[in-house]
């Protein structure tokens, strides 16, 4: 019998008490020193976990050594987040499972899932099925992904493809904006899915400060994922304040 594992029952676990706050580090971005010291550093704030991946060079020993660095560091899950079959750790604690539903090819929808299902399963990686939903502008993800962006104006159009998404037995359902968007996914939007679906909501992407994180949250997002902003934020220090206002952000 299929069960839920251990992350995916952390996160429902968290999620009665809390809004949660995912840190996505980039292997192609970041080097695994960094990531080390950001995933600890993210642990002392209260960040719920590291999400690891990327749509170009998130691969191979570049990945892997990130993701050594991330739990050598901390103990927080790390949860891989790959941009293709390629974006699969040994080393890591789970892999979000996802299917581009809205992309126009279909590799990005079943074919690099069916490719990489094998190695998710010999490496023994907790596989948590999730629909991933490309909004404008989707930026590298869009243009890699071959997506067809959803209309930042056309909510209904994101909340159709999330219900889908649950229909379909996808246990989370990911909003994106695409990393390092200039505006976050509207609030418009996380409103009407949030009210469609059951299951949790991811938002991501453009997220840089607290305020638009509250907002996020307040609109009904369960889990916040920021990267860039932290990534770039210049310094380890400077990366601790942003973390912690996006931190205060979202946990209120
Ligand atoms: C990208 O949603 C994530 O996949 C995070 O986006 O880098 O803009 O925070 P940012």
């Amino acid at each position: 019998m299929l069960e839920i594992g251990k992350v995916e029952r952390y996160i429902h676990e968290k999620l009665k008490k809390e809004k949660l706050h995912f840190v996505l580090l980039d292997p192609d971005d970041v080097s695994p020193e960094t990531a080390g010291k950001i995933a600890e550093m993210s642990e002392s704030i209260g960040v719920d976990a590291i999400m690891v991946g990327g749509s170009t060079g998130a691969e191979g020993d570049v990945l892997d050594n990130v993701v050594k660095a991330i739990k050598d560091s901390s103990s927080l899950p790390v949860i891989l987040f790959p941009g293709s079959h390629g974006g699969i750790s040994r080393y890591a604690d789970a892999i979000f499972f996802m299917s581009l539903l809205n992309s126009r090819n279909p590799f990005f929808i079943t074919g690099s899932q069916a490719l990489g299902a094998f190695t998710v399963k010999r490496y023994g990686i907790e596989p948590i099925p999730m629909a991933y939903l490309i909004v404008e502008p989707g930026e590298t993800v869009g243009w890699v992904g071959d997506a067809k962006p959803i209309p930042r104006h056309k909510p209904k159009i994101a909340a159709a493809y999330a219900l889908a998404g649950q229909y379909l037995g996808m246990r989370l359902v990911y909003l994106e904006a695409g990393s390092g968007a200039p505006q976050p996914v509207p609030p418009e939007m996380i409103a009407l899915v949030r009210k469609v679906i059951d299951v949790p909501l991811i938002v991501g992407g453009g997220i840089r400060t607290g305020e638009q994180a509250r907002r996020a949250v307040e609109a009904g997002a369960d889990i916040i994922v920021t990267g860039t902003a932290i990534e770039k934020a210049g310094s380890i220090e400077k990366a601790r304040e942003k973390l912690e206002e996006l931190n205060a952000g979202i946990k209120g």
